[in-house]
């Protein structure tokens, strides 16, 4: 191994070591559109099933230790589902992630949750997060993460104003009962469900509502909740800037939310992203963020697609440390636009995959992940245990 190889080996090694993601329980469910599902046979419908398909993707790729939860897809009775879960936890080495409210699917949340007209509405909306608060306290889980469907869908039929206070007024009673190392992330959509306005819209709307629930709170970008044209790691960049960045939910999307995974449309965007934050780190910017997926695969199989999804990030991550940002800060200094342009884009065409395979035998694990699920039967044997009983388990669409 030449020097310079040594040193690209060397500070892969280091970004992997670095690198861990959080993969979402609805991930592994039966998900659809809204104009149907597609039953799976391997599909999980217990929580226990969830947890046993997160260890498989976890044994495979080494860098997935807990699971987002959704309070109502996962723990529809609250804390009471505490000791199951932490039975789970260490039958199956894997740990409780972020808790994520479900303020979307009750009848009452029509015309809204914690924006609704309706005060007895709200009061159950902010119940439902104070309850999640509780279970992320009894789980552990430092993050509760918060995606609100509200909006409005015809002008002239909200007060959109009155519909901010509501909010605020929500998410400081949510914040003061956190614990100390708790945190509230509170998540943007520009639209859907709602047609017309959303109440958290951007990150600009997120960004001043976390301030003004308080300090331990903080955005959630999720990469497909923004319009075609956006520069998404600019908004990084700015909630870098601010100290403002929470984590992120990855997915990709061709048009709007579309769940897909991650840098299968646009890898070149997640890149430039992750590029965002290796250069904060190489500044020694302080910054504490959740890297989390959120996506629902309605036609791949489910444990296939989410260790497709964790292994693309890693090589994207991989591709991202890649960047020379010392040689990069003296091309931008001098203003030298190509040489800056092509040491940039030279990361991005890196193979890095001989790196990434290297990093897994090293550690222990099976150099291509996706080869190892395809030859271990997991799935195989999920599918026949699971397959005979299509029972309705909850979650969207
Ligand atoms: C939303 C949003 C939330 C996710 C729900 C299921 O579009 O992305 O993060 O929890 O979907
Ligand atoms: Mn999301
Ligand atoms: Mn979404």
């Amino acid at each position: 191994m030449t020097h310079s190889e040594s040193t690209m080996s060397d500070r892969a090694f280091k970004a992997l070591d670095d690198f861990q993601i959080e993969i979402p329980s609805w991930g592994f469910a039966n998900t659809g559109t809204r104009f149907g599902k597609f039953l799976q046979a391997a599909a999980a419908s217990t929580l226990e099933e969830k947890f046993a398909d997160a260890a498989e993707v976890n044994r495979l790729t080494g860098v997935t230790p807990t699971i987002a939860l959704h309070v109502l897809w996962d723990l529809p009775n609250g804390v009471a589902d505490v000791p199951e879960l932490k039975r789970l936890e260490s039958r199956f080495g894997i740990r409780a992630g972020s808790i994520n409210p479900n303020l979307f699917q009750d009848q009452q949340y029509k015309f809204g949750s914690l924006c609704n007209p309706n005060p007895e509405t709200r009061r159950q909306a902010v119940d439902h997060v104070l309850d999640s608060v509780e279970i992320a306290k009894a789980t552990g889980s430092r993050d509760v993460s918060l995606w609100l469907p509200d909006g409005s869908n015809y002008p002239g039929s909200q007060s959109i104003r009155a519909r901010i206070g509501w909010l605020e007024e929500a998410l400081q009673a949510a914040h003061s009962a956190l614990g100390t190392d708790q945190r509230l992330l509170v998540e943007y959509k520009p639209f859907e469900p709602a047609f017309y306005h959303t109440d958290i819209a951007d990150w600009g709307m997120s960004s001043h509502l976390s301030q003004a629930a308080g300090p331990q709170a903080r955005v959630l970008v999720d990469t497909g909740h923004h319009y075609s044209a956006q520069n998404i790691e600019q908004i990084v960049a700015w909630l870098l800037h601010t100290g403002l960045l929470g984590g992120f939910h990855f997915n990709d999307r061709r048009y709007a939310d579309d769940d897909l995974t991650l840098g299968s449309i646009d890898p070149y965007q997640i890149f430039r992203i992750f590029h965002e934050l290796q250069s904060a780190d190489f500044e020694g910017l302080p910054h504490d963020v959740a890297f989390m997926i959120d996506q629902s695969h309605n036609i791949k199989g489910k444990i296939e697609a989410t260790v497709q999804t964790v292994v693309t990030a890693q090589e994207l991550w991989l591709k991202a440390a890649m960047v020379d940002r010392e040689q990069l800060a003296r091309h931008q200094r001098s203003c030298d636009v190509v040489a800056a342009e092509e040491l940039f884009r030279g990361a991005f065409w890196t193979d890095v995959r001989p790196l990434a395979a290297a990093w897994r035998i090293a550690r222990g694990l099976a150099p291509d992940p996706l080869a190892a699920l395809r030859e271990g039967g997991y799935v195989e044997r999920i599918a026949i245990e699971r397959g005979s009983r299509q029972s309705a388990v909850s979650s969207y669409a």
